[in-house]
């Protein structure tokens, strides 16, 4: 199978991007419209959330610069990118409640694949669109990682995402653990940014023979989240299980029971009834619904917001959006997708399946486990990794399945297909069997308590003698000494350590330093086009690169030296007309 584009090919779509571009950029005017990001400023989070709710029609979150691109292209959707259309959607786009376009994977594969600091593209798209809010995406206790940090981290992540222009966040949890969710909540709350806490939903209200997430579950979490004082309720549909009558009856009963609090609704059209059930959500009651942009939408991602604003369209929900503007936004994104060709999972996946309801995959993984199946050759395997998913989410108890509880119930699928294990033969099997380390660690209660506790007696006999945690995990984390923390940096680094990487560090402490060394070694390639970036440059090819306004660099590629014994090369080019050469690794 080959996922390669040729550079050609790339540079076709490249320069049609650009055509695209040309023809927005003569219409726009110097200052975008007024947006809800002006309300945001004058009147607060709590007139923020007052006035969505007072909105007439139905109000959307674009999430194509964040959970479009991580679950279609593997997150890999370049600041470049991002930027280059960002002032067509200030201008086009305004009465947006929301752009998505941070947290959640892309802190960290900005750093690890794309070389460039996830802070930096917030700071820059703000400039570009400053006047429709951008929400990111909050872990909850585990901010955008993996695992819990301590409070403090968590505290000081939220305050510099939003003194770097981040407005909404969106505080989920897992398993819907309530002490994990409250503690991301205060944090974003304190930092003076509008909270919005999301249950994350799985099961089906509608369905009578599958009680453990209930109507009254997750009425009973939205208490609880509104005695907190959630600005905003999300609902955060991960996997897209969430059918037009369940979203009736879930978003009517929320409606009714909290009358003055906006309900934003966030779901993926795996099974492709995304449009159906956002559009009874909405009807039900839901002020907000996420879409991406329809060269973005559908299968893993969010519905189409095309579809959305045409079906609204002269009815009391219109969108108040311009169809029109959206072929525009999305002829852009139709071009920029072809970049990432490599990345993309139409590569080997060629629709979405209603059978997410029997495996509830989140959209993300769904991807990522084809891909993998996939690129091992075992297409079929796909199918049992599937059934192996669902298995192992019973043996664990039947929990929430999203970052990171989705990876740990990923690892025992995985783990179940390499030893051509069943669900049986695990548990009678559990004491002598080498688990994964993050099933035990989710089972010694790691990530947090799952709801109903954690399956008995395999928790039992998996873990035998090791401890077992109480409560909250990253409430017993001592605190992260930042003093201590930012003169390890500058020891490593240099002086100009930031507030910004200082957080990037308490987080990813090995990918940031693997960073810093890339970019003191390489400068920001995050201004190089994503043909250049991707493809290198030809011989004897001229281009620019703008590393700011008014600073532009010509470089021109002339010649390879020979491989040496550590594997690389020197290669000549002129910079700004004078003659230079820098050592790089042959990768191919
Ligand atoms: C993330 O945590 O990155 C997610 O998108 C969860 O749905
Ligand atoms: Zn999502």
């Amino acid at each position: 199978m080959c996922f390669n584009l040729s550079s050609r090919k790339r540079e076709v779509r490249r320069a049609k991007a650009d055509e695209v571009l040309g023809g927005f950029v003569r219409k726009m005017s110097r200052e975008p419209p007024v947006g809800f990001r002006d309300v945001l400023l004058k009147e607060g989070p709590e007139g923020f959330a007052r006035a969505v709710r007072a909105h007439q029609g139905l109000l959307l979150m674009d999430t194509t610069f964040r959970d479009a691109h991580q679950s279609l292209l593997a997150t890999r959707v370049r600041t470049h990118d991002l930027k280059r259309i960002a002032p067509f959607v200030a201008h086009n786009f305004n009465n947006l409640f929301s752009v998505e376009n941070w947290g959640g994977a892309t802190f960290d594969v900005a750093m690890r694949f794309l070389w460039e600091c996830p802070w930096r593209r917030l700071q820059e798209l703000r400039k570009l669109l400053p006047n429709v809010p951008f929400q990111m995406l909050l872990r909850g206790a585990n901010a955008v990682g993996y695992t819990n940090y301590p409070d403090n981290v968590v505290f000081k992540f939220c305050e510099v995402a939003k003194e770097n222009g981040m407005d909404i966040f969106r505080v989920f949890d897992s398993l819907n653990y309530l002490p994990n969710m409250l503690l991301g909540m205060e944090a974003a709350g304190t930092a003076g940014g509008v909270v919005e806490a999301a249950i994350s939903y799985t099961g089906d209200v509608s369905d009578p023979m599958r009680q453990k997430y209930s109507l009254d579950y997750y009425l009973k979490l939205a208490d609880e989240l509104m005695k907190a004082g959630t600005h905003i309720l999300g609902i955060k549909d991960m996997a897209g299980l969430l059918k037009p009558e369940a979203s009736r009856q879930l978003i009517g009963a929320l409606r009714d029971r909290f009358p003055e609090v906006p309900i934003h609704v966030h779901t993926h059209d795996t099974a492709g009834v995304g449009v159906a059930a956002m559009l009874a959500c909405a009807e039900a009651g839901a002020d907000v619904v996420d879409v991406a942009v329809d060269s973005m939408a559908g299968m893993t991602s969010q519905p189409s917001m095309g579809a959305i604003v045409a079906c609204t369209k002269g009815t009391k929900l219109n969108t108040g959006i311009s169809l029109e503007k959206v072929f525009d936004y999305s002829e852009y994104w139709e071009v920029t997708r072809g970049l990432y060709a490599p990345f993309d999972c139409t590569a080997t996946m060629k629709s979405g399946n209603a059978d997410v309801y029997e495996n509830e995959i989140p959209g993300g993984q769904y991807t990522n486990l084809h891909f993998q199946a996939h690129s091992m050759g075992l297409g079929n395997k796909f199918k049992e990794v599937k059934k192996a998913y669902a298995e192992a989410n019973k043996l664990l108890g039947d929990i929430i399945k999203v970052t990171p509880s989705s990876k740990i119930v990923g690892d025992l699928a995985q783990f179940m297909v390499q030893n051509s294990l069943t669900r049986a033969e695990v548990e009678e099997r559990a004491e002598e069997l080498s688990f994964p380390l993050s099933v035990v660690e989710f089972l010694q209660g790691h990530i947090g308590i799952p709801h109903g506790g954690f399956p008995e007696p395999f928790r039992a006999k998996v873990l035998k003698s090791l401890p077992r945690m109480e409560g909250r995990p990253g409430a017993s984390l001592p605190p992260t000494d930042f003093q201590a923390l930012e003169k390890q940096l500058q020891q490593a680094h240099g002086d100009d350590i930031t507030s910004e990487d200082m957080m990037s560090a308490a987080m990813y402490p090995k990918v940031f330093q693997e960073f810093k060394e890339f970019d003191s070694n390489f400068g920001p390639v995050e201004c190089l086009n994503t043909r250049l970036f991707l493809d290198g440059p030809k011989i004897a090819e001229e281009f620019e690169v703008e590393l700011e306004r008014g600073k532009t660099l010509h470089i021109k590629a002339l010649a390879l030296g020979d491989l040496t014994s550590a594997g690389q090369r020197e290669v000549f080019f002129e910079l700004n007309g004078q003659l230079r050469s820098v050592l790089v690794k042959d990768t191919q």
